[in-house]
């Protein structure tokens, strides 16, 4: 039974049991409408406590409900009917009160929650708005700032600040049933409260306010629409009677939910759920993590390090030197500091995590880690010297790490008698910000191992993909052709700012060559110099003839773009136009001009094609996985579902013959046999690779 009434004498406890998130599936929805029939109904009953069981209060709809057909009653006409009961109804929250968990909540007459539950209205992060009311009630109990910043971007917000924002009525530090069910009873001797729906709302007199918050979202959505017709929803029910807004909140969420965004959403929501699910995997019981250790200091070895701090792990940092010591505990610590100066951490918790960090020279100090993370200078020998000292001085079941981003594991590997303790961890800079981390299973590593690398990845708020071995893994391996795309383009007639233009248009944050000025044009040249020593051709005149003068970017002054001293704006810069024209006529090649959708199709088209090399090779297990490497590798717009759903919906049969014409025109690869096989069965989506 998902809906069950007890009678506590005059208070009937209606409790929710839909387990793993007590989702609003139909049954639930048609239990809680019961419910209220029952007990308006029942003379005996003077007030109902809503309860859930589990983890959680009322997580949402039940998201894998949508793009099926409707089922009655609507979410909707549920909220109303709570809210027309003759009895008051008080919400008991725990754990996460969620889009209609929210709602229904907010229909209710009164709200009680436990400390440390949260409540919030997400629906804009899966593409949509709140579609049961929430834009209509939501600011009818909160101060419309608040309500707008709730809605608009769907953070969820903690059980004081919803108290203080006048969203709950109580904060109980006890019991919750017995807490709420005692809340209830004091209530009997009041009058019914005025249904939220009823209640007023704050009227604006700021001139140009919505104004400013459109262009403030519009700033952040970066094409993504739901967030401005969530604006606009708050807008109605400010300017419009409730029920007009009502309906009107309806038609923009049934808009929305068949929107192609709104799928690109939820496909990312459940594949970061699908992530860590690998068959090999299942019943595998990951090593517990109690201590860590970081060998290198350097940018990526520090990060990492404040990544295991922030989970509450003690880490060693271990460097070969006091100098570099040093450099390593100063980077930490300036990670912190900044975090500080921005209001991000208190100087308390600072001390606490850095306390939590010990330096060292001597790898006998790690005798007791329990994991190792390698994060030293991108060379094999020097990688190998350090597993070559480890493997002599850690216990027997600890876990080795490298951060490589181009080195083979393996060949990292050999000097360990213990291999199958062994697997890549490849974090992303900065290391402890960057959500992606690619879990690389070297040949030896266990399946306790790479599930133990998973477990390690949720703990540190990480999405963790698998990835094979090859030049680059997946993330880097794509990025290395979307690279040699731009560079392409600029043969082709664009300047840097057309495409980055472009890319920022097509929803990233960056474009290509703003990217390259702010992390540096010598990490490229490096990765180039170890391809071109292996034997590999690898196009990239102007790159190079940048790095030939350094210009690396944002830390010389000049790369792509020109920057004034503390200036981290980009200046279209006449050196690097002048290398254009003079290496697209020494490629014989004919400037065009190229529209921002061409430009768009000539970097993702040739990415896509190499995304499904990397299927086809087994590198990634899954289309998924690519999509979320792009996604919190690369900042490949989440709302267009990753780079392989977003093939799908574009459309692979559109794609090939884009692709097959750049190649006859020498600007990129013919496409590969898996992408016609993908597009020949109807799409990525339609492929069964892997799990
Ligand atoms: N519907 C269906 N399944 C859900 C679900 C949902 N809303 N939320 C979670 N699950 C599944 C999830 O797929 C996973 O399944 C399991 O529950 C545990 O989740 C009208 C229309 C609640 C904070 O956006 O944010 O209401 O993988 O691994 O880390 O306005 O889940 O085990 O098979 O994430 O503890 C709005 C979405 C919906 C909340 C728990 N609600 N959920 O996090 O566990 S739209 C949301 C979450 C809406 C109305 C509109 C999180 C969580 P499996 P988990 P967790």
């Amino acid at each position: 039974m998902t809906v069950s009434i007890e009678t506590l004498g005059e208070v009937a406890l209606v409790t929710v049991d839909n387990p793993p998130v007590n989702a609003l599936s139909q049954a639930v929805r048609a239990g809680l409408s019961e419910a209220v029939d029952t007990l308006d109904a029942d003379p005996q009953i003077r007030a109902a406590v809503l309860i859930c069981v589990g983890r959680t209060f009322m997580a949402g709809a039940d998201v894998r409900e949508f793009g099926k057909t409707p089922q009655p009653p609507a979410l909707s006409d549920v909220v109303n009917r709570i809210e027309a009961a003759t009895k008051p109804w008080i919400a008991a929250i725990h754990g996460t009160a969620l889009g209609g968990g929210l709602e229904v909540a907010l229909g209710c007459h009164y709200r009680v929650a436990v400390p440390s539950a949260k409540v919030g209205l997400p629906e804009v992060t899966l593409g949509i708005i709140p579609g049961a009311g929430g834009t209509v009630r939501l600011p009818r109990v909160a101060d419309l700032e608040h309500a707008i910043e709730m809605i608009t971007i769907g953070r969820p917000i903690g059980a004081e600040t919803a108290h203080a924002y006048g969203i709950l009525d109580a904060v109980v530090e006890g019991d919750l049933k017995e807490d709420t069910i005692a809340f209830a009873r004091e209530r009997l001797r009041d009058a019914l409260p005025l249904p939220v729906s009823k209640r007023p709302v704050p009227q604006v007199s700021e001139e140009g306010f919505w104004e400013k918050h459109a262009a403030r979202i519009a700033k952040h959505a970066r094409g993504q629409a739901s967030p401005l017709r969530a604006l606009e929803a708050v807008r109605n029910a400010v300017e419009l009677d409730a029920e007009t807004a009502l309906a009107k909140e309806r038609e923009i969420f049934v808009a929305l939910r068949d929107s192609d965004q709104s799928a690109a959403l939820r496909h990312v929501f459940f594949a970061e759920r699908a992530a860590a699910k690998l068959r090999e995997l299942e019943g595998i019981v990951p090593r517990e993590i109690k201590s860590a250790a970081v060998i290198g200091g350097g940018t990526m070895g520090a990060g990492i390090a404040a990544a295991l701090l922030d989970a509450d792990l003690p880490v060693v940092l271990v460097e070969q030197d006091e100098a570099g010591l040093e450099r390593g505990l100063a980077n930490v610590r300036q990670i912190y500091d900044s975090a500080v100066k921005r209001g991000r951490l208190s100087a308390e918790k600072r001390e606490a995590k850095l306390s939590m960090l010990a330096p060292s020279l001597h790898y006998a100090a790690l005798s007791d880690a329990d994991l190792v993370i390698e994060a030293v200078f991108e060379d094999l020998d020097v990688k190998r010297s350090v597993f070559v000292a480890l493997d002599s001085v850690v216990k027997p079941d600890a876990i080795l790490a490298t951060n490589t981003s181009y080195l083979d594991p393996n060949a990292i590997a050999t000097p360990l008698s213990r291999a199958e303790n062994f697997l890549g961890l490849h974090f992303f800079s900065p290391a402890n910000i960057m959500k992606l981390l690619e879990i690389v299973k070297a040949e030896a590593t266990s399946p306790e191992v790479l599930k133990t690398g998973f477990a390690l990845a949720k703990r540190l708020g990480k999405t963790a993909v698998l990835a094979g071995i090859c030049d680059g893994f997946i993330g880097n391996r794509i990025y290395k052709t979307y690279r040699r795309q731009a560079e392409q383009l600029l043969l082709d007639g664009c300047q840097p700012g057309d495409v980055d233009r472009a890319m920022r248009g097509f929803g990233l944050p960056m474009g290509p060559f703003e990217v390259q000025d702010l992390s540096g044009l010598d990490i490229a040249e490096f990765q180039r110099k170890a391809a071109r020593a292996r034997g590999e051709t690898v196009l990239a005149p102007i790159a190079d003839r940048l790095c030939g003068l350094k210009r690396y970017g944002q830390k010389t002054g000049g790369g792509w773009y020109d920057y004034e001293a503390g200036n981290r704006m980009p200046i279209p810069s006449e050196t690097v136009a002048a290398i254009i024209a003079e290496e697209t006529e020494q490629a014989g090649r004919t400037a065009k001009s190229l529209d921002d959708e061409i430009v768009q199709q000539r970097l993702v088209f040739p990415m896509i094609n190499e995304a499904a090399r990397i299927l086809e090779e087994g590198i990634a297990r899954r289309s998924l996985d690519i999509d979320l490497v792009e996604i919190h590798g690369y900042g490949f717009p989440r709302w267009r579902g990753g780079l392989l759903f977003y093939a799908d919906q574009y459309g692979l049969e559109k794609i090939l013959p884009a692709l097959e014409a750049m190649a006859a025109e020498g600007t990129a690869n013919a496409p590969c046999p898996f992408l016609k096989d993908a597009s020949a069965k109807g799409g990525f989506s339609n492929l069964t690779t892997g799990d």
